[in-house]
């Protein structure tokens, strides 16, 4: 797997990416992480750099000016991964909800040509989310209706955050018109995919609450997302710059 990049965007996680980065490296030798952190004031980036004298060439760092998103985060990962010729491209939370022995699984779909994006989905077989409080899924599975209703992509989980995407998926996104920045990123970058007709498959996965830190979810993070769908599905009558290069 030396063709692979795990992308992990941070917003203080010092409980959790030392914790994290070791159990990807424990489990698989060949692949490389890129901490995308954004100047997190508990001091994640002093870790990643303490674990780059253990990890040389296989685990770097970006640093980013100050708090912009996830989706923002992400583009920055995107650009760098594809300047450095990665094959596989994941994103994954730095938080334990995504177990990193799944990795492998959406790998392979790609790997075998049964997938151009695999998506680690929650509902994929039933519900399998562990130790969130009834609100946060209802409001989850709430958004998957509601997406699959305003565009049209039969994917039981557009939210989801644990994705493998091919190299050419990332190329031809034009991610330069990429908007959103919370869960509507995720939203947008299966739609953009899902316009460029690629194949998308969902692997279900248990996601499982965080132990250590705190969510940064917020309401201009749900509101964005409402929004954000009517807006997405408006923009892509006109025109197919909206989502390809
Ligand atoms: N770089 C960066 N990472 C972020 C930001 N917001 C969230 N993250 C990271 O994105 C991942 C998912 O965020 P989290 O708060 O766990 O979202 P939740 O699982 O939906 O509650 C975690 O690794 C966070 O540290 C941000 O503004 N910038
Ligand atoms: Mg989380």
């Amino acid at each position: 797997m030396n063709d692979v990049l795990i992308i992990i965007p941070t917003y203080n996680e010092i409980e959790n990416i030392d914790k994290i980065i070791k159990s990807i490296f424990d489990l698989y030798n060949g692949v490389n992480i890129l901490v995308v952190d954004d100047n997190s004031p508990d001091h994640t980036s002093s870790k990643v750099i303490e674990l780059q004298a253990i990890y040389k060439q296989q685990l770097y760092l970006q640093i980013r000016k100050g708090k912009s998103g996830l989706g923002p985060a992400y583009i920055h990962g995107f650009k760098w991964a594809i300047k450095k010729d990665y094959n596989f491209i994941f994103e994954m939370d730095a938080d334990f909800s995504h177990d990193p022995r799944d990795i492998k699984v959406l790998y392979n779909k790609c790997k075998e040509g049964l997938a151009d994006i695999c998506i680690g989905s929650r509902y994929k077989e039933g519900i399998n989310v562990v130790n969130w409080p009834l609100g946060r899924i209802a409001l989850s599975l709430f958004a998957s209706y509601y997406v699959r209703f305003f565009t049209g992509m039969n994917i039981k989980d557009p939210t989801s955050g644990f994705i493998c995407y091919k190299r050419n998926v990332i190329e031809k996104i034009n991610l330069d018109m990429i908007k959103f920045i919370g869960y509507a990123f995720q939203i947008e970058m299966k739609y953009k995919s899902y316009l460029s007709k690629f194949k998308i498959l969902e692997i279900p996965i248990v996601f499982t609450d965080r132990k250590y830190g705190k969510s940064k979810l917020d309401a201009s993070i749900i509101n964005e997302a409402v929004f954000g769908v009517i807006y997405m599905r408006i923009k892509s009558f006109f025109s197919t710059d909206y989502y390809e290069k």
